[in-house]
């Protein structure tokens, strides 16, 4: 009796398992791809010791193409997230609230894995916004809270795998016609949920897939915004670098000859051309076309080993970016430049005037601006 005061009554078949299965799947799929470039991310950018001097350099676009999923399958799972969860709730009203231990436990892998799913995406997009209101700092919670995700969500599909299994495909176990209660209501929240996924991935994945930047109506960024044509995620105010002047800069490098340039220096150095992007976790990515010095060379100035890798120390004296370090793959490779021209033009102060690092297949965040040293590592 006290269920049906407490419980209002769900009839529709938009409640049911087969639409709870549909629309898992494409999140399922989505959380997949998230996850798995998600991690991807958080290796090139915190990498055990033991890996750092093997991180490939190439391909060139890797960080931008993983980093571009990233995202894209973070802000397609919005949709599918809200979807699932409205498609499920009514489950929240069953009674009785616990039938046996079991079904405790399993009510609970849920909860788990609904505060972790919701969270993920949406601290997600804020950090695609730029916008950080808590008070951890993002990197190590969202990873950390990224593998509570997939082992509830691994938990969830063991849990639900007869139901899956009954739902998966087109026809219900048994019969060859499709069940009857496929109609065309559940058909039209399937489409209107799929063109939901599709629009906000359309309008947003203009910011790194560069041939649908017409369409960047929601995305956080344009690539084409930015001194020189491209972005800038701090500025040199911000980065409160003041202006560093051409006759007081130096370059200091540290090895076995240790040796301090002037920019002057640098320009005369043989200077090679790259066409690299920079790739922000944040999701927005563009290719440009760099000059500058061979990091490789300047390890060979100052009688570097061939094994050695590089941290570069920006001149920027406080914020989490301002020192990088690279590892001998990305040390070695021609490609990986002390840029001094960007886009055929001299670097704006926001880009790191006068000399910035830039990497093929690294993440935005360790591609740093306003560097004044360089330290070899072995
Ligand atoms: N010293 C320093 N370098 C930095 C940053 C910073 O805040 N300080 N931001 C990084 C981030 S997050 C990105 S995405 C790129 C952006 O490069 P751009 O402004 O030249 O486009 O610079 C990186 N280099
Ligand atoms: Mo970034």
């Amino acid at each position: 009796m006290r269920s049906r005061l407490l419980s209002p009554r769900f009839n529709g078949r938009l409640h049911d398992a087969r639409t709870a299965t549909s629309i898992g799947r494409w999140l399922g799929i989505a959380f997949m791809v998230c996850f798995a470039t998600g991690l991807i991310s958080h290796v090139l950018q915190h990498p055990p010791a033991w890996l750092s001097p093997d991180l490939p350099s190439r391909p060139v676009w890797g960080y931008r193409l993983t980093q571009g999923l990233h995202v894209a399958s973070g802000v397609a799972a919005v949709p599918l997230l809200l979807a699932k969860l409205w498609t499920v709730y009514p489950r929240l009203f069953s009674w009785p609230a616990v039938r046996s231990v079991r079904h405790a436990l399993e009510r609970s892998s849920v909860a788990v894995l609904v505060a972790a799913a919701v969270f993920e995406v949406a601290t997600g997009l804020l950090n695609t916004a730029q916008w950080y209101p808590w008070p951890f700092s993002f990197v190590p919670v969202h990873y950390a809270v990224a593998w509570l995700a997939a082992g509830s969500v691994l938990l969830h599909l063991a849990v639900k795998a007869p139901e899956i299994r009954a739902h998966w495909g087109r026809r219900s176990p048994g019969t060859l016609a499709l069940p009857e209660e496929d109609g065309p209501d559940r058909r039209s929240l399937l489409a209107a949920v799929a063109a939901a996924a599709g629009a906000v991935t359309v309008t947003t994945v203009g910011q790194s897939l560069t041939p649908l930047k017409g369409f960047t109506l929601l995305a956080p960024r344009h690539p084409d915004h930015g001194p020189s044509g491209l972005p800038v995620n701090r500025t040199a105010a911000a980065a409160g670098v003041g202006l560093i002047t051409a006759d007081r800069f130096r370059l200091t490098v540290t090895g076995p000859r240790p040796c301090t340039l002037t920019l002057d220096k640098l320009r005369n150095l043989p200077q090679y051309e790259a066409r690299l992007p920079i790739a922000c976790v944040e999701g927005w990515s563009k290719s440009a076309r760099w000059a500058g010095v061979r990091v490789a060379d300047l390890l060979g100035l100052v009688g570097a080993p061939p094994h050695a890798g590089v941290r570069a120390v920006s001149l920027e004296t406080h914020g989490g970016y301002r020192v990088s370090e690279m590892g001998r793959e990305y040390a070695r490779d021609p490609l990986t430049l002390l840029a001094l021209r960007l886009n055929g033009e001299e670097l704006t102060p926001d880009h790191g005037y006068p000399v910035r690092l830039i990497a093929p297949n690294r993440p935005g965040v360790l591609q740093t601006k306003w560097v004044g040293r360089l330290e070899v590592t072995v």
